[in-house]
């Protein structure tokens, strides 16, 4: 009964990894509220590897580290290959299909992602793990480069497909091999993928397209001593700066992550060369949470209000939404509310090592998975690429776009080959937004003027389930979603008003320090690291990480109650 249970849960998750890789990429729509499309801007010049392309309205494109891991032509995966004796850790409810990739070379990583509900049940079966649960595996490199190549399918992948299912035109359909065969033949061909993955890196080391050793050459370690000299002498408030400590700094300066080599210093530049950052990290690629954990696990438990490296992030849950009223019900204080939430892509890396090819091809998924949506969810996908700089300005103007040129990301090696790949969804009224490849490979929006949060949150509840049945996403297991920023991981959810509250603002180191009391984060009008304008805040929950989803939005909508009170009582 099992081995049935575990076989059928099998070809579901192949099929539907099947499905995501063969995904066609349809064209986007052509340009904002349809108007014609502009001549695309030509995509800046590939830069050589280290060299990142700023993006075009940046104040001063900075100089850029050697250290910035070669992009190579072909998409790893973000969440990050299993050492090779390792297997996805099985849940009781949940058994693992497959193990992962084998790495170059055993070292620590970051826990894999956990498998996929099965979409298409054939049996009954227990009920399915939460979907935040039942990510599946990072995809094999050779299943995405067939992929990527255009040449259609994969010959492995069509092989196993054809040794599963007896006639693709029918649908899904029960095995017609028996199951122990099936079982040796799905293990021998995850082990050939394994093997493959390997053989890949190895040759485009011998092709030098990535680094070969695991030693950080020593124009990075000079740029990471003279950086790190200045840091220490600084005022800087970074956690950073507070976590960085010379003990912590000469035990992380000399390693790399396994598969893409990134050093300390693409984790630390964007601090070092940004003194007034609050953070000051990013992970340049998901095997940098474990491999520079001694740095990560401090300031993620300095800004997630106490999440231990001993601790996980609960299991994904978005609770009753109709639990949630209106913020602010007699409409006095709140102009718009937001909820937003993260998402990574599994097979990519994140924004530092990804290639420009691999940008177009994320956009065109994105794009053609959302154009699935129906309902409110229905809109369409507007390219930055040849978007009016005028549209785009207004989008930005309006809070639906994210801005350009933020010396945080750029510093970080984050904004290479802009505007390629990058785009925003929306619908109609532009209640629901998804921003593509800035930050994160997806940020999920709901915002409206006023404070009904439970309609705000209700829909990007809808939206992500919705997204979630399509796209397979990079979770783990101990960090939750996984994230190009480690103030993002968990649940990864941000849910913020635009608020006016003057007697409480006269004091803005007073409203900072009442929000700290409510777990909220206080924000310019126009995001992070601006000014209020006209006396508009942005507040929104601090922690996303140790607590769910449902939790995080609680936090907020418990927060701005009290800072409504205090302010009417002022
Ligand atoms: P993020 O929330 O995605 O981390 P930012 O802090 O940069 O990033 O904010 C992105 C945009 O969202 C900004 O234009 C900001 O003004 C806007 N925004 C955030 N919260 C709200 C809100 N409650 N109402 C309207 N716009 C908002
Ligand atoms: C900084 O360190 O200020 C930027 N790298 C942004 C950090 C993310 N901010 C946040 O509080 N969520």
């Amino acid at each position: 009964m099992f081995a049935l249970w575990y076989l059928t849960f099998a070809v579901d998750e192949i099929r539907k990894r099947l499905a995501w890789l063969f995904n066609s990429n349809k064209p986007a729509a052509p340009a904002l509220d349809n108007k014609p499309a502009n001549p695309p801007v030509p995509a800046a010049a590939p830069a050589p590897a280290s060299k990142p392309v700023a993006a075009p309205s940046s104040p001063s494109p900075k100089p850029v580290p050697a250290s910035a891991p070669a992009p190579t032509p072909a998409a790893k995966p973000a969440t990050l290959p299993t050492p090779a004796p390792a297997v996805a850790p099985v849940k009781p409810s949940a058994p693992t299909p497959a193990s992962a990739p084998a790495p170059v070379k055993p070292s620590p990583v970051v826990a894999p992602t956990v498998p996929a509900k099965p979409v298409a049940p054939v049996t009954p079966k227990p009920s399915p793990p939460k979907t935040a649960d039942t990510m599946p595996i990072p995809l094999p490199k050779s299943l995405i480069e067939s992929n990527t190549n255009g040449n259609g399918t994969n010959g492995q992948a069509q092989d196993l497909e054809s040794r599963l299912f007896d006639d693709q035109s029918q649908g899904p359909k029960a095995p017609v091999v028996d199951i122990e065969q099936l079982k040796d033949a799905s293990n021998d061909f995850i082990k050939g993928e394994a093997n493959a993955f390997v053989q890949s890196i190895k040759e485009a080391q011998k092709a030098g397209e990535r680094k070969q050793d695991t030693m950080v050459d020593a124009a990075v370690l000079a740029k990471l001593e003279e950086g790190y000299a200045k840091l220490a002498a600084s005022d800087s408030k970074s956690l950073l700066k507070k976590y960085l400590t010379k003990e912590v700094f000469d035990n992380l300066k000399n390693k790399v992550t396994p598969t893409f080599k990134s050093t300390l210093l693409d984790v630390i530049q964007s601090g070092l060369e940004n003194h007034d950052s609050g953070v000051g990290i990013y992970a340049p690629d998901a095997e940098a949470y474990t491999v520079f954990a001694e740095l990560f696990d401090p300031i993620i438990e300095d800004y997630h209000g106490g999440f231990k490296k001993t601790d996980k992030h609960p299991a994904s849950n978005f609770g009753d939404v109709s639990t949630f009223g209106n913020v602010d019900p007699t409409n006095e204080y709140v102009i718009s509310t937001r909820v937003r939430c993260g998402r990574s892509m599994q097979g990519y890396p994140f924004n530092p090592c990804l290639t420009e090819a691999q940008y177009k091809e994320m956009e065109g998924k994105v794009s053609s998975t959302l154009s699935g949506l129906e309902g409110e969810l229905k809109g369409k996908f507007y390219p930055l690429t040849g978007m009016e700089k005028a549209v785009q300005q207004q989008l930005i103007d309006d809070h639906f776009l994210f801005k350009e040129g933020d010396r945080f990301l750029q510093a970080a090696n984050a904004c290479r080959f802009w505007p390629s790949g990058r785009g925003i969804y929306h619908n109609d009224n532009k209640t629901f937004l998804v921003w593509c490849n800035e930050e994160d490979h997806l940020r999920i929006i709901s915002m409206q003027q006023g404070g009904d949060l439970g309609q705000i949150y209700g829909r990007l509840v809808n939206a992500v389930n919705e997204i979630e049945k399509r796209v397979p996403f990079s979770h783990d297991d101990r960090l939750g979603f996984l994230t190009f920023c480690p103030t993002n991981l968990g649940t990864t959810i941000r849910a913020s008003v635009h608020i006016k509250v003057p007697k409480l603002a006269a004091n803005l180191a007073k409203l900072e320090e009442v929000a700290g009391k409510y777990n909220l984060q206080v924000r310019g009008t126009r995001g992070e690291h601006t000014e209020a304008e006209g006396g508009v805040y942005d507040i929104s929950n601090k922690r996303r990480m140790g607590l769910t989803e449902y939790q995080a939005v609680k936090e907020m909508y418990d927060g701005i109650a009290e800072l409504i009170k205090l302010e009417k009582s002022l």
